[in-house]
């Protein structure tokens, strides 16, 4: 064995120790840290992993802008006068138009802040625009509330009150017939209902909603909005709902 053999050996022997010291003995002395010091560490762990995080979706949130500069400038150009047309409709108060814009301008370059904060504005808009109030008799079948919701507007529902449901049956008991079936099994009997129409054979053959306080949705179609309570047979109900409805109706 010669010397440069034997010290070839020793360091090897010097680098696994430190390994192991790095290893196991960093292992022995953070279990004895104080808990202040580990809970540091927790603490700079987390905040790292929040940061990546925060990167991570900042780059997923990125416009999504073409490399080839003559297509950028393009999109530039588009994006400029788009914006101006959706300012120039939204002070006219077409805000239909102006949401068209917007949309346009998503398509073309997604996650475009400006697009996607006048879509929101423009929405906001829509959904607060025309308001009305209506009754609801707990005693009368679907009754017309005279506003038609515009497809694809959202709107928003409130409802207060109540009233009383009567169910008088023999043995028999009573079956829900199959055009009183509602898609969502939690419905329950006695709850206001609403549903829009554009034929009267919607009534008995389309599908109701539940209507919840600060109930909001999109309209799925263009029609007019009926209400009534879930019930079979409503003649000896009693009491009434008030609702207030907010869209922006069709004229
Ligand atoms: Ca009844």
């Amino acid at each position: 064995m010669n010397v440069s053999r034997l010290s070839t050996h020793s360091l090897s022997v010097f680098v696994a120790a430190a390994c192991f010291l790095a290893t196991f003995g960093w292992e022995s002395t953070s279990q004895a840290q104080p808990p202040n010091l580990k809970r540091l560490q927790q603490q700079q762990a987390e905040m790292k992993r929040r940061m990546e995080q925060q990167a991570k979706q900042a780059a997923e949130n990125a416009p999504v802008l073409p490399n080839d500069p003559e297509l950028l400038s393009l999109h530039r150009e588009f994006i400029i006068k788009a914006e101006k047309l959706a300012t120039q409709y939204e002070r006219k108060k077409q805000y239909d138009k102006a949401r068209e814009v917007f949309e346009a301008m998503n398509r073309l370059v997604p996650n475009l802040e400006e697009a996607e904060v006048g879509l929101a504005r423009m929405l906001q808009i829509q959904k607060t625009e025309d308001k009305k109030f209506t009754e609801v008799q707990a005693n009368l079948g679907w009754q017309d509330s005279g506003v038609t919701l515009q497809e694809g507007i959202p709107a928003m529902l409130d409802v207060r009150g109540t009233w009383t449901l009567v169910h008088e049956t023999g043995p028999e008991g009573i079956e829900i017939p199959n055009e009183m079936r509602v898609p969502d099994q939690r419905v329950k009997l006695g709850s206001l209902i609403g549903i829009i129409a554009t034929s009267p054979e919607d009534l008995t053959k389309g599908r109701p909603f539940l209507v919840r306080p600060g109930h909001e949705f999109k309209a799925p179609k263009t029609g007019r909005l009926f209400f009534r309570m879930y019930d079979i047979d409503p003649s000896d109900n009693a009491g009434k709902m008030a609702v207030q409805i907010q869209s922006t109706f069709a004229e």
